[in-house]
């Protein structure tokens, strides 16, 4: 089951597989692929990252970021994952396109963000969203409220028992701040990061925490419409696009409103994947496969975008 090439793309995994699996993959593809541990939770589960690159040589490579799992119930999001980690390394060397990309950029992806969170939907609550962290009487903060960038400001909350909790303090959380520390040591080679979601089908830049635009804004956009018109071509799936606070909602201490904000990574995306609220979280498994190659679809248009910008 967790051999890296038989593995069941088509079904959702438990915590334990996907780390199986994660470590699998890697050495089936050892020339290509790495894995190493990036930080560990607060419940003492450790998290990983995988890293695609196709040289060896010292000179440095663009970046490419993305992760998933932020927020637990949000299943679809590390299913995706695990099926574009797949096809960029399946796909090298048979794919010009995808083989182009690989040679671009080196690649770092997170399968699971929020290792807690998602093992707790496994195992106690479906629905369950945060870390599990305590705080009085309730548990958890929103991984992607306690980032330290207009932290616990519009759109996240002070009280311990919501679900848009942002924390006693910015970055709380140890696997926020382990991600956020990872990818601030990977320097100013980051050129994209993307953080997914679900549900709503949208593909967003910042800002979050206003609706002002950014001055990077018409770049930004153009890229999330690169994508977002690769990702219509597969199935026909119809995205929106545009800032976080305009096209969703908004949201302070976010993920992406930091890496762009903090760290200056212009190309900073937050995607919302399938579906539109017919079956929301409880997206059913036979969505993985088609939400996988729309996505990756996307992703290859963005890489393209990225690197020649
Ligand atoms: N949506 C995101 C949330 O954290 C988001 C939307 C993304 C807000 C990026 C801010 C930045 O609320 C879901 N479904 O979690
Ligand atoms: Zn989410």
């Amino acid at each position: 089951l967790t051999d890296g090439v038989t593995f069941d793309y088509s079904q959702y995994h438990k915590l334990d597989e996907i780390n199986a699996w994660t470590k699998n993959i890697t050495s089936v593809y050892s020339s290509l692929a790495s894995m190493f541990q990036i930080t560990t939770s607060y419940e003492g589960r450790p998290v990983y990252a995988i890293k695609i690159s196709s040289t060896n040589s010292s000179a440095s490579k663009p970046i490419f970021f993305f992760d998933g799992g932020i927020h637990a119930r949000e299943w679809i999001s590390p299913a995706t994952m695990m099926y574009m980690t797949n096809q960029l390394l399946e796909q090298y060397g048979k794919d010009v396109q995808v083989t182009r990309m690989v040679n671009e950029f080196d690649w770092y992806i997170v399968p699971v963000f929020n290792v807690d969170g998602y093992d707790y939907t496994w195992t106690n609550d479906r629905m369950w969203r945060k870390t599990r962290t305590k705080h009085g009487i309730c548990r958890g903060v929103d991984p992607n409220r306690n980032w330290d960038f207009e932290w616990c400001k519009q759109g996240a909350s002070k009280d311990p028992c919501s679900d848009t909790y942002c924390g006693p303090s910015p970055f709380s959380e140890p696997v926020v701040k382990g991600v956020a520390d990872f990818i601030k040591g990977l320097g100013s080679d980051v050129k994209a990061y993307i953080d997914f979601h679900s549900y709503s089908e949208v593909w967003m830049s910042p800002w979050g925490y206003t609706r002002d635009l950014p001055k990077d804004f018409d770049m930004q956009d153009k890229g999330s419409i690169q994508a977002v018109d690769a990702l219509k071509s597969v199935y026909g799936t119809t995205y929106d696009h545009g800032s976080i606070a305009n096209v969703l909602y908004t949201a302070s201490g976010s993920s992406v409103d930091w890496t762009y904000g903090v760290l200056g990574i212009k190309y900073s995306y937050a995607v919302e994947l399938r579906d539109k609220g017919e079956f929301g979280f409880l997206l059913p498994a036979d969505q993985i496969i088609p939400t996988g190659q729309e996505t990756f679809k996307a992703l290859v248009a963005l890489a393209e975008f990225v690197f020649n910008n």
